[in-house]
């Protein structure tokens, strides 16, 4: 390979220069080892990649010439500039070609160039702006009718077979069909068109051997001339339906923005983008629900989890697993330098299996309450321009299954084959079998007339939310309880990482609670709530009302308040119920052998939740401090001196975390990490604010937001189903991505770097400084 290569090139050199990566370091032995092309990449790119998330996040393979990126915020933080790292290798050749194969490429005339996906600033977000309006979900809509019929036609083929390879019977023809309908293009020879689409995967980012070039080559050649005799075609009668003549309507008007080029190479990478990406998605997500058979059972009991179930799908086993950008200038990487001209592999799969974002992030979980934030759509000003299309199959297709084939499993024992390459992944075919005779349909017909809805933009809150028992309620302390809930089947709870909290739901409204029990305990969680006489009446619910046996809904578990592993030492600072979430970040640091200390303040020892299990678990760690006793913590003198990698969590009564925010403004950014259990947010007071338009970049529309109106009640009123919970800028439910405009931040979740950055923004209470805002949804 490409590394010996190097060693044969340096001849005689007494230095092993594979062994070197472009900047002189030395490569370690494990990305020495990383090999895209391997059956273990390609059976788990994820799991192959664990110790690089691990140990070297940022790595040089010199197998493959390019820096590998693992870790969720660093492969976010590359999507997300895209002028230090240009897409314009997007559909380079991972693996150059023989001249016997660009040979015969180029007698083919094959000219790929620029399409939205490799193209750099200013001219990709002009394009993108000029063609994006038929993917608005709005302009889906109708295709959601033509997606149903072709999903039933194809289940009648198979269904009363018992056995069928979900593959070659159904899941590339639907989508190839649903491609060509959406960019207008004739029905053609599936067949020949699937030959094609898997070469010119092949072709871009797979290792054919010379041999196999040829053919490839032979293939792709074909494939570009054929797309240009489709818009030959096209052009003739351009007034008909569909996103190709859309683009050749347009051409007119915006010359340089549409050029010819541009379009030839567009229905070749088209044609492929618009349905090998759901071909494979859908392929992994059944496979992924029929081996978690209880989730399957699940969303064939209750549809409407399907839409979530699609987003966790799309998360653990996304249908592309890396991406591929060049750095435009020196730069680092998670603190990594990285030369100008490097290449690099962005590794979606890696990220959306990063424990650092997703608790327990190897288990499937279709209420798993951050799984829209998955890579696999990718991020920022390139992210996938058809995923409300891509959305909108996954999901009628499940629904469809779900519906007339509920008692399909895989069949047994069969192996799973990929496709080598980087970066498209799906197995290549899929045998599930089934008892005609039990096919639901043959006893009650009328389920085939059942109404199913899809959700184009993500999983609603109260979709996801579990139903719990109340197993056991404690006297933790005065006016305190201790609440022990669990799944009312017993089943395992997801693990979660200390500083989570769950939302209970209660009739109209929903409470926030911090998990103070074990994380590694899956047979329930434990919440501690101190009674607030003069609440909302939440706390007083749980305190009076609640026994033991009733039924709860929750959703969660959610972390907005992570502990950083890589700190050399953690201050702990609880106030009062402060310290729920404060008892399990000390027991982790204790586990994982950390240096930390606790600081625990409350009235006297009567009001203090949790003193007996901290004083005999973390002993002479913990100082407590009783303002009954008249004693005090004093937060100046115990900050007095910052201290390298060390961190601050604190969490407790605005008063305090007040004044830890002043004692700390000599101490680095973000030493101080915060959870707030209150706000003063207050009701909006139209007499102080002013009215601001925001624009929706991937929906293309602008909404007007009144003085007295927040973002997220004006963007419901449009139709934008956000979800929320506190309303108070507390839990961090609300968020949305922000792409431009300064961000008048008033909530309490996001530190003071990520409001620096300005890329997200809560919609329960901040506002616009200025006239406008443009987010992305
Ligand atoms: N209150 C508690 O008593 N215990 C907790 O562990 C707790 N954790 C919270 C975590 C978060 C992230 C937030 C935003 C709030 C938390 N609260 C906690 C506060 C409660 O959500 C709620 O505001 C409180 O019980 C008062 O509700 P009420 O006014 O309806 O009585």
């Amino acid at each position: 390979g490409a590394a010996s290569a190097l060693r044969t090139s340096v001849g005689g050199c007494p230095i092993d220069h594979s062994r070197l990566d472009p900047t002189g370091r030395p490569v370690s032995p494990n990305a020495a080892a990383f090999n895209p092309f391997g059956e273990a990449y390609l059976q788990d790119p994820a799991g192959a990649l664990r110790w690089s998330r691990d140990e070297e996040p940022v790595f040089y393979s010199p197998e493959l010439g390019y820096w590998v990126v693992t870790r969720y915020e660093d492969v976010k933080a590359v999507f997300r500039d895209n002028i230090t790292f240009s897409p314009s290798i997007a559909l380079e050749k991972i693996t150059p070609f023989s001249d016997e194969a660009n040979a015969v490429l180029k007698a083919h005339g094959y000219a790929m160039d620029r399409t939205l996906v490799n193209e750099d600033e200013p001219a990709h977000m002009l394009r993108r702006r000029a063609l994006q309006e038929p993917f608005t979900p709005e302009k889906l809509a109708h295709h959601e009718a033509i997606v149903r019929r072709l999903v039933r036609e194809h289940v009648d083929r198979f269904i009363d077979a018992g056995r069928a390879d979900l593959v070659s019977e159904m899941l590339f023809e639907v989508p190839l069909t649903v491609a060509l309908h959406f960019l207008g293009v004739p029905e053609e020879d599936m067949a020949t068109l699937r030959r094609y689409s898997v070469a010119h995967t092949v072709n871009t980012w797979g290792r054919p051997s010379p041999e196999e070039q040829v053919a490839v080559a032979e293939s792709v050649g074909k494939f570009w001339e054929y797309s240009g005799e489709v818009l030959d075609k096209m052009r003739q009668d351009p007034s008909m339906p569909g996103w190709m003549p859309y683009g050749i309507r347009l051409q007119p008007e915006m010359p340089d923005v549409i050029t010819d080029s541009y379009l030839h190479s567009m229905m070749m990478a088209g044609i492929v983008a618009a349905h090998e990406t759901t071909a494979l998605a859908t392929t992994n997500a059944l496979r992924l629900l029929l081996e978690n058979r209880t989730q399957w059972e699940e969303i064939c009991a209750d549809p409407s989890l399907i839409p979530a179930a699609v987003e966790e799908c799309l998360r653990f086993s996304g249908p592309i697993v890396a991406w591929r950008r060049i750095a435009t200038s020196d730069t680092e990487i998670g603190g990594v330098a990285i030369p100008e001209g490097a290449k690099l592999l962005i590794v979606q799969a890696s990220a959306n299996h990063d424990e650092r974002h997703f608790d327990d992030p190897d288990e499937l979980d279709i209420r798993r309450d951050n799984a829209a934030g998955h890579l696999s759509f990718g991020y920022g000003s390139h992210q996938c321009l058809g995923k409300h299309l891509a959305r909108m199959e996954m999901q009628v297709m499940l629904q469809e299954f779900t519906t007339r084939l509920p008692h399909m499993r895989l069949v047994p024992d069969q192996e799973f084959t990929y496709l080598p390459n980087t970066s498209f992944r799906g197995p290549e075919h899929l045998w599930v079998q089934w008892d005609p005779e039990r096919n639901p349909e043959r006893t009650d017909p009328s389920i085939l007339d059942r109404r199913q809805q899809v959700r184009l933009r993500g999983p609603g809150g109260r979709a996801v939310a579990r139903t719990m028992t109340v197993r056991r309620i404690e006297r933790e302390a005065d006016e305190i309880v201790r609440i022990t809930l669990a799944d009312p089947h017993g089943r395992p709870l997801p693990k979660w990482s200390p500083g989570s909290h769950v939302d209970l739901e209660f009739d109209e409204f929903s409470r926030q609670y911090s998990l103070c029990g074990d994380p590694d305990d899956r047979s329930c969680y434990q919440i501690a709530v101190r009674k607030d006489g003069d609440g909302r009446g939440g706390s007083r619910y749980l305190h009076e009302r609640l026994t033991v046996g009733d039924v709860l809904r929750m959703r969660g578990p959610r972390n907005h308040f992570r502990l950083d592993p890589d700190a050399r030492r953690y201050v702990f600072v609880a106030g009062g119920i402060g310290i729920t979430p404060i008892i399990a970040m000390a027991d982790h640091a204790r586990r994982t052998g950390h240096d930390y200390e606790i600081h625990y303040c409350g009235r006297s020892t009567g009001t203090m939740a949790f003193l007996d299990r901290l004083v005999r678990d973390h002993g002479d760690r913990l100082t407590v401090y009783r303002s009954a006793e008249g004693v005090r913590l004093d937060v100046d003198a115990l900050l007095a001196d910052p201290v390298e990698g060390t961190l601050i969590y604190a969490c407790g009564p605005r008063r305090l975390l007040d004044a830890l925010d002043e004692a700390t403004r000599h101490w680095p950014e973000d030493a101080l990490r915060m959870e707030h259990f209150t706000s003063d947010v207050g009701k909006l007071d139209p007499a102080q604010e002013h009215a601001f338009d925001v624009q929706l970049a991937e929906s293309g529309v602008t909404v007007h937001v009144p003085a007295d109106q927040t973002v997220l009640t004006a963007l419901r009123a449009a139709g934008f189903d956000v979800p929320s919970d506190c309303e108070e800028g507390l839990c961090g439910t609300c968020e949305v991505p922000v792409a431009e405009g300064e961000v008048d931040h008033r909530d309490v979740v996001l530190t003071k770097a990520e409001r620096a950055r300005g890329d997200k923004m809560m919609t329960c209470c901040s506002r616009a400084c200025g006239k406008a805002l443009t987010l992305r949804i």
